[in-house]
């Protein structure tokens, strides 16, 4: 198993993006940390050039996992259960950009945020499924795979647990539509992370990793020697990615990360 830090320009609102600052200093702290590579919070691809940050990766000898999509809901507002047609489109507009930036890049595409905190109705349910299978439709010929992330009841509204976006990922009907599991989020809303793994099985396609706190693995009560254990009896075998906030600092944030995981995965 691959481990990976997701890692933003400075202007990021989100906390749980440990290192934050230019391509050449997060990706730097990165690989300085031990990581083999990074996953990308990216708000609107329209504002990089993909040669730039390919060349960049290959200049730091770092891999690029999956990019981000959610600050796009957190800064902007866009979701695809927003009650506006029009904040609806303009989501649906920006996950294909992000899908094209993607493809160019080789990464996975994250659905976590970008659903939205609405309430959820039959009709706000519609118009994410809805959303959500014109993007993964969209993905297919492009290669691109996108994974559906399971968030807690405080940060999201439709999709909290294994089991509801299994039901989701039904209603979509794509099958190159995967799960994202999140530790931090699971320990929250599973009843068992173990059995919600088992669960998600050969559909997990990336997996987030921060403490019960939102620390660095290690820092909270999760066990992830079980957590490891049980994504490699499903035949897990690609990357941890860690999704954390930067405590006590980014880079011993990071550190730890490394040392705490590779003990447990064994590299
Ligand atoms: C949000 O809490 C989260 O975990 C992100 O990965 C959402 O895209
Ligand atoms: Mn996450």
């Amino acid at each position: 198993m691959k481990l990976s830090i997701a890692v933003s320009t400075p202007d990021a609102r989100f906390s749980a993006l440990a290192l934050k600052g230019s391509f050449d200093d997060t990706f730097s702290l990165a690989k300085q940390a031990g990581f083999d590579g990074v996953e990308i919070a990216i708000k609107n691809p329209a504002d990089f050039d993909a040669r730039h940050i390919k060349s960049k990766l290959g200049a730091h000898g770092l891999e690029l996992y999956a990019i981000g999509t959610g600050r796009a809901f957190g800064e902007e507002g866009l979701s695809f259960s927003d009650p506006d047609i029009k904040v609806r489109l303009a989501a649906i507009e920006r996950i294909k950009r992000q899908i094209d930036f993607g493809a160019e890049l080789g990464a996975a595409i994250i659905i976590g945020l970008i659903l939205g905190k609405n309430p959820v109705t039959s009709e706000s349910e519609d118009w994410a499924v809805e959303a959500l299978r014109e993007c993964a439709e969209y993905a297919v010929p492009a290669d691109v795979t996108l994974v559906l992330e399971p968030i807690n009841r405080y940060e999201t509204s439709f999709i909290k647990t294994v089991d509801e976006c299994l039901r989701f990922l039904d209603m979509v009907g794509v099958k190159s539509c995967k799960i994202l599991l999140d530790s931090f989020h699971m320990n929250i809303e599973e009843a068992s992370m173990e059995d919600s793994i088992r669960k998600a099985g050969a559909r997990t396609a990336h997996v987030h990793v921060a403490d019960s706190n939102r620390w660095h693995p290690g820092a909270g009560h999760i066990d992830f020697g079980s957590f490891v254990s049980t994504l490699k009896e499903i035949g897990y075998n690609h990357c941890l990615s860690a999704e954390m906030l930067p405590h006590p600092e980014p880079a011993v944030a990071a550190r730890n990360t490394v040392a705490h995981l590779k003990k447990i995965i064994g590299a």
